[in-house]
């Protein structure tokens, strides 16, 4: 009874539409990736039309979840169809417009209306109606437990889909977020064909050669700061070109700094092809790097949080060490 409550208005808002098309957080991660490949294999199967849609393209690597190549990549000359107006968006793994990339403007603008669907923090001032858990470890598990209460069959081609996402999420079932829950849909996920050590080879097994020099080449701009407590990476644009890979290609290396036991900060400086400066954080403990993300417009967790700059590299880098400062600077005594 409670439990189907807690899901009324996301199964109203599936109830009362029937064409949908859904995107997810710009460069779409595993639970963005698996987040949009369960929705849409589960609306379609209760007759629904969908489509998705999203503004960065996504890693090879989740090309074997998308069996009918349903992933669109959004671009201005991007023909919508003729009734737009009535279909209707639902933004998974991201409780924020701006970060939709051109899905906003193009696609968000022209529907007839919009859910949001996600586990970050931060949603309490998204007024339109939507369904955030932040204490859920992914997108993908409050899918698992939507498609229960709706009684919606979850094929081999959802759980895997839906497994990929938490694996991702969870960081392999130990960040904070991992609850017994997140163990017992995994085990439904199991039960039902999906096999760890393949999606495990598919996520962190399939790296390109490309990317391996990406990473050598990220890896040589290592910075302590603070009593080597804070880490700091930095990618510019030239590292991706020279090196062949992918932007998205460089999203794992933020983790690596934390594998020190010292480093309680990780701070990853990323510029892509068009030179836009990206900032990420990472951060262990009781450490928070949220409000730094929000200072700057941008968002996320307490312990991962990221936001656009618009300021050049020195000048945000000095901004971001300074807000730091009052996790790591002891008064002086002497
Ligand atoms: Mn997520």
């Amino acid at each position: 009874m409670e439990k189907n409550k807690r899901f009324q208005t996301i199964i109203n808002f599936i109830n009362e539409n029937d064409k949908f098309i859904l995107t997810a957080h710009e460069t779409p991660d595993g639970d963005a990736i698996g987040s949009e490949i369960a929705a849409y294999l589960a609306l379609k199967s209760i007759g629904k039309t969908v489509k998705i849609m999203n503004a960065d393209p996504m890693a090879e690597k989740y090309d074997f979840l998308d069996v009918d190549k349903a992933i669109e990549l959004f671009t201005s000359d991007k023909i919508l169809p003729d009734d737009i107006h009535e279909w209707v968006l639902i933004i998974l793994d991201t409780n924020d417009i701006n970060n939709i990339g051109a899905i906003k403007e193009h696609v968000l603008s022209k529907v007839k209306n919009f859910f949001i669907y996600d586990h970050h923090e931060g949603g309490d001032s998204v007024s339109t109606a939507n369904h955030i858990e932040s204490d859920a470890s992914s997108t993908c598990e409050m899918l698992y437990e939507l498609f229960n209460v709706m009684k919606i069959d979850m094929p081999y081609e959802i759980l895997i889909a839906i497994y990929l996402g938490i694996v991702y999420d969870t960081g392999s079932f130990i960040y904070p977020k991992t609850t017994a829950k997140t163990f017992a849909i995994a085990e439904a996920c199991v039960s039902g064909g999906v096999n760890p050590n393949f999606v495990y080879s598919k996520l962190y097994e399939s790296n390109s050669i490309s990317s391996l020099m990406l990473q050598s080449r990220v890896l040589s701009t290592l910075e302590f700061f603070y009593d080597k407590h804070v880490a700091v990476q930095t990618m510019l644009k030239e590292d991706i070109e020279e090196s062949g890979a992918l932007y998205e290609e460089a999203d794992s290396l933020i983790n690596l700094p934390l594998k020190s036991e010292a480093i309680r900060v990780s701070v990853f400086f990323k510029e892509n092809l068009e030179g836009i400066l990206r900032c990420s954080m990472r951060s262990k403990g009781n450490i928070d790097v949220s409000f730094i993300a929000q200072i700057f417009n941008g968002g996320g967790h307490k312990t991962a949080a990221g936001f656009k700059s618009k300021y050049p590299l020195d000048v945000i880098k000095r901004k971001v060490l300074d807000m730091l400062n009052k996790y790591f600077v002891q008064p002086e005594n002497d």
